[in-house]
């Protein structure tokens, strides 16, 4: 390789080589930016799965408290994380699978409104599951499930 390179540049033809070495730089940006709604996919998946465990968790008579502070922990962080899923970079185009609508990115404000509630129930199951009564706890579980539901009726298309 740097006996090819040597040449070229002895030969002064590095420089028609330059387009070919950035095209190959600029590949895996882009790449990188297609890969951002996949990282939501996941992120979605996690919270899906922390949700449904707390919910399960909450059929119990008596819910284990680690169980369920666990469960918070990881809804939580996805609420705080969300925020970074929805790079333009990763709005529907030709050739990018995604179920995000177009209006996350034509209508910011409102998005962000959706992402703020769904942080805020985030929130209340917290205060819920340290009050210990599960009365509580399932109300909380309930509006939380309406903020996801919410968010997916305005800004989701339908998978099926
Ligand atoms: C869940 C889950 C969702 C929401 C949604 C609420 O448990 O995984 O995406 O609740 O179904 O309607």
């Amino acid at each position: 390789m740097s006996l090819i390179v040597n040449s070229a540049v002895s030969s002064g033809r590095l420089r028609c080589l330059m387009p070919l070495l950035f095209a190959g730089l600029a590949a895996p940006l882009l790449a990188a930016a297609a890969n951002q709604a996949p990282a939501r996919v996941a992120g979605y998946r996690d919270l899906g799965a922390a949700f449904k465990a707390f919910n399960d968790a909450l059929r119990s008579p008596s819910p284990q408290p680690a169980i369920l502070q666990a469960s918070v922990r990881k809804i939580r962080s996805a609420a705080a994380q969300q925020y970074g899923w929805f790079p333009s970079g990763s709005a529907p185009r030709p050739g990018l699978k995604t179920a995000a609508k177009p209006e996350i990115w034509s209508q910011p404000g409102r998005f962000r409104q959706s992402q703020d509630a769904f942080s805020a129930q985030a929130a209340a199951l917290e205060p819920a599951v340290a009050s210990g009564n599960l009365a509580v706890m399932r109300t909380a579980a309930r509006s939380l499930g309406a903020a996801c539901k919410g968010c997916h009726d305005q800004f989701r298309f339908d998978l099926d």
